[in-house]
Formats: structure tokens, sequence, C-alpha cells
């Protein structure tokens, strides 16, 4: 039988408490090198520096609260939410409008400014702050909900919306958000869309290129790209939106989202199972498709070194004893007393069977929150350890944790931690490796290893976070020549200079550098 959860956990949440828009007031007790110094082969292009004639049209344009120019402020936004990168821009904007938008990046683009476009900051690969001086696009005050269609669950709203936000907004009236992340607190749908992040439904509700049903973007040069369509069917020929989507920023900004929302299910269960092999961990999900089917909602795997993250630094109880690995398991459906019963059936077979050792079960929220609580904050609980290496790969199920011994044999005694965790029913593993401080020659045991190996499995260097900054060089470990190619065309043709999220996405290739 399984035992119920005893434990109650904290409910604070770091990242409900962090937005861009109070950003001004975090404390950085260690600030990361300058992006320039840490990677001193990127080097700045010939885009022009932001004068005192640039700043006055900027405050004509959105007043004086809205322009931020001291140093103090503009830190939080030139430093990522990981503190791996940091810029230094002398320049922060932050539209209220589409209107606004257009008109800062016609004049960046007239005058030759390199602008780096920023929703919550909580990307995880160097796309959202500034690699030089690029003037900051804030989008957090672009936060009005603009309509929703209850009966197709349809939400129009603009892209500086909090992901959390919506959905409470949502929940209210019976339907959901269908993406959910632990930096669901702070993250914006723009920024959502921006990167078409997984999360940690995926498996159920699928990805953002199929749930935005249209967008409203700005060109580079400050003009509006209207696809803000709410139709479910609209093959009147190429789908624009896709353009915009998991693009990071590089082609147009987003200004307005119309997603595809799912009723909030009536019946939630969550299953937190404790395993003594990563084999057993593939019979379970294996067995959970099959025995849960359509309501199965989130399959996620932790090892022991991940989960001590969040036990260790963050305090967080475990309610199980300790195991070589975890599980949670979640249905989402309409009939609590199926669901149960289902997830009971599911359970009882799988420790039957002895690939569970032991587990607890509940359809508590306050529990439910308490559980996922220790899987949704091993970032935050992470950034305890020191630098983190991290890498979010898709590969084949049966070798999704098998680099963490290869990488425990690599760096050896120079990490403090190698662990493995992520969205085993994506194929998505989570990879980090934590060392006391960012150090190069670590950084070349692991780098371009890791990538030669996931490309050989066929997986992809990038499952959910993006290329952003940190990956431009690896590009070709998951793209053919042809279709990098293509990419750098389409970023050509649609940012003639080049002006957008300058040395991000797009590996810099010849072809790219002799264009700008
Ligand atoms: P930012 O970080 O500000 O920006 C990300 C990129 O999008 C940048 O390139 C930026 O230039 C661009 N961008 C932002 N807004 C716009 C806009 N309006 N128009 C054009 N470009 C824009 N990611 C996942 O996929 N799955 C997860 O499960 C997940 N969990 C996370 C958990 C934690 C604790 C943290 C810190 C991060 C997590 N992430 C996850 C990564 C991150 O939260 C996502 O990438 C998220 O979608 C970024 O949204 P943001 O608003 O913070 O964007
Ligand atoms: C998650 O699934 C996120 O928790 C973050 O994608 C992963 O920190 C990471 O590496
Ligand atoms: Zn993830």
């Amino acid at each position: 039988m399984l035992s119920t959860v005893r434990c109650r956990l904290s409910s604070w949440r770091l990242l409900s408490s962090i937005s861009s828009t109070t950003s001004s007031t975090i404390k950085y007790s260690t600030l990361p090198e300058l992006t320039k110094d840490r990677y001193p082969n990127v080097r700045r292009s010939d885009y022009s520096i932001i004068k005192s004639n640039h700043l006055e049209f900027f405050k004509d344009l959105l007043g004086e609260h809205r322009l931020i120019t001291d140093e103090n402020e503009c830190l939080a936004y030139n430093t990522d939410w990981i503190k791996a990168n940091r810029g230094y821009s002398s320049c922060v904007l932050k539209p209220k409008s589409t209107e606004e938008v257009c008109s800062i990046l016609k004049f960046c683009y007239d005058n030759n400014l390199a602008v780096c476009p920023q929703g919550g900051n909580t990307g995880l690969v160097g796309g959202s702050v500034p690699v030089f001086d690029e003037v900051i696009l804030s989008m957090s005050l672009m936060n009005k909900i603009i309509s929703l269609d209850e009966t197709a669950g349809i939400l129009t709203c603009e892209a500086g919306c909090v992901l959390e936000n919506l959905d409470n907004y949502l929940a209210e009236r019976e339907l959901m958000m269908p993406l959910d992340l632990g930096a669901k607190g702070s993250c914006q749908i723009g920024g959502n869309v921006a990167t078409n992040a997984g999360g940690l439904r995926l498996l159920r509700y699928g990805n953002l290129q199929g749930n935005v049903l249209g967008l409203e973007a700005v060109t580079p040069n400050g003009r509006v790209v209207d696809c803000l369509s709410a139709l479910k069917k609209d093959n009147t020929g190429l789908h624009l939106k896709h353009l915009y989507i998991g693009t990071e920023g590089s082609l147009g900004v987003v200004t307005k989202v119309c997603i595809k929302c799912p009723p909030k299910p009536k019946a939630v269960n969550l299953a937190f199972l404790g395993l003594n092999s990563f084999e057993n961990i593939l019979k379970v999900f294996k067995k959970s498709r099959h025995e849960l089917g359509e309501i199965l909602s989130s399959c996620e795997a932790i090892d022991a070194d991940s989960l001590a993250v969040t036990t260790e630094h963050l305090k967080l109880k475990s309610p199980l004893d300790k195991f070589p690995f975890y599980m949670l398991i979640e249905t989402h459906g309409s009939d609590n007393t199926h669901d149960e019963e289902k997830l009971n059936r599911f359970l009882g077979k799988v420790m039957e069977d002895g690939s569970v050792l032991d587990g607890i079960a509940t359809n508590e929220p306050s529990k439910m929150k308490d559980i996922w609580d220790l899987r949704e904050r091993i970032t935050e609980g992470y950034l305890h350890d020191g630098y983190v290496f991290k890498y979010d790969l898709s590969l084949p199920l049966e070798h999704f944790y098998s680099l963490v011994p290869i990488m425990k044999d690599r760096v050896g005694r120079d990490a403090i931690r190698i662990s493995g965790y992520g969205h085993i029913g994506d194929g998505n593993v989570h990879l980090s490796i934590c060392v006391k401080e960012f150090s190069t020659e670590v950084l070349n045991k692991i780098e371009p290893f890791i990538y030669e190996y996931t490309s050989k499995l066929k997986g992809s260097i990038s499952a959910e976070h993006g290329i952003g900054f940190r990956k431009t060089n690896y590009v070709h470990y998951s793209k053919s020549q042809e279709a990098i190619d293509i990419m750098t065309n389409i970023k050509c043709i649609m940012d003639p200079k080049g002006i957008l999220n300058p040395y991000k996405v797009y590996p810099p290739s010849r072809r790219w550098s002799n264009f700008k």
C-alpha cells in the first residue's frame, strides 16, 4: 500500500517574488563577470553607441520613468537569472503599447542601435540579456489581458503578461494555460512564445507551436505583423507565426499572443515514487503510458543528487526516504473516482513487480504543491552550489541518463555535483554540472564532447531552452548546413541590419559576419 504525505513544506516561491518590474530591488551578492570578458572571442559589431540624442528621443517617447539609465537599476536587466551572463547596457526601455514598440524599433533601426528584447529574464541560455551594450527592450509593462472566449477557450493578451498571472486568471474561469514551468512566477507569455518553452506538461498538452493560434509582432524596422488570428483552422498560405515561435527574439518582438487554453481538470492526482535504477524509470514510464492512457499529464524523473539540492540548500522535505531515483507522475482528468482507481491500479502493479520501491499519492492541493516544489525548484537550489554548466538535451529514452556517469568520469573532482533530471515523458534530460566557479578548463572538458555525443545519438543540443548566446557555435550538431543556410538567410531578409538580439541563435558563420 502507498503511504500518505505527512510533511508540510514552505509555500514560499522565489520565482513568484521576483519580476523584472521589481528587479531593481534584487540583491546580487556575486555578479558574474561581463560576458565580453568571459568570452573574449565574441567581438562587438559596429552598432552605434547610445548617445544623449538617442536618450532624448526615448525620454520624449516614454517619459522619464519608463527609460532606465541608472547603472544600478540597469544591473538586474543586464544579468540573467542564473547569473551566468552579464552585459553592460545603459538603456532599458519599457513600452506600454505596440505603437511604442514600433517607434522604438524604427528609431533603433534607423540609428543602427542593437536591441535585446527581454521578457521575465528567466531564460537559461543567455538570450535575454545583452552581450555588450544593446538597448534592452523590457516587455514587462505590456501586461494586459485583451479578451477571453470562454466557450472556445481562447485567450488573447499582451506579451508581457506573467504566465502565473494568466493561469490564475484562467483558473477562475475553469480554464488553464497549456504550459507550466518552474519559472511561471516571472516568465512572460511573450518570452515563452519566443523560446517555444516546453515545461512540465508538454507530454499532455503539446508545445506552443501547436497551442499559439496567432500573434502580433513588430519587425526590426518597426512594422506591425498582424497574425493575431484566433482561428483553430486557417490554411491561408505560410504560417508566419512560426517565424516568431522559438526564434528567441531574433526576427521580431512579439507584442500580443492568442493561445488555446484547455479546461482546468476537475481531477488532479500526483504520485511521487522512489526507484533503485534508471532501467526501472523506463519500465514505469512505459507502464504509465499504457495504464494511465489519456489521463497521464506529466512524467518527470529526478536522480538523488538533483533532489538533494532542494532538500539540502532549500530545506524542502522529501516525503520519501533516500532512493537513487525518483519519479513524479501526474494525472489530469474529469472524474476523480475513475482517475484515482486507475492510478491506484497502476501504482499497485509497479510496486508489485518491484520497479517502484516506495511511493506516495495524493490529490490534496497543498501536498501536491509541496511535491512539485521538490522538482520545480531544482534550478534554484543549484544556484547555491556555485556555477552550473547546464545542458538541456533531447536524447533517445534509453540514453536519457547515460551522460551522468560519462560526465562524472570526464569532469571528475573538478565538479561539486553532476546530476540529471527532467522531462522523461518527452525524452528531455537536464544535465547539471556544478563547479565552485566558472572555469574554461572544465568547460573544455564538457564541450564540444557533450554535443558530439548528442549528435551521434541523433538527439537535440537544445530540447526546450533554445540556443541563445551560449550555444551558437554548436547549432551544426543538430542542424544540417542547408538548414543553417536557410535560417541565416531568413534572418538576413527579416533583419537586414542585424539589430535584433545580435550574437545569438545563429552560428557566427562567415556568411553572417560578412553580412553584418
Ligand atoms: P526571457 O528570459 O526574458 O527571454 C528569453 C528569450 O526570448 C530571449 O532571447 C529574449 O530576447 C526573447 N524574448 C523575450 N520576450 C520576448 C518578446 N516579447 N518578443 C520577442 N522575443 C522575446 N524553460 C522551458 O522550456 N521549460 C521549463 O520547464 C523551464 N523551467 C524553468 C525553470 C526555472 C526555475 C527557470 C529559471 C527557467 C526555466 N525555463 C524553462 C527557462 C525559461 O523560463 C523559459 O525559456 C521562458 O520561456 C523564458 O521566458 P521569459 O519571459 O523569462 O523570457
Ligand atoms: C526544468 O525543467 C527547467 O526545471 C530548468 O527546464 C532546467 O535548470 C535547468 O537545467
Ligand atoms: Zn525543463
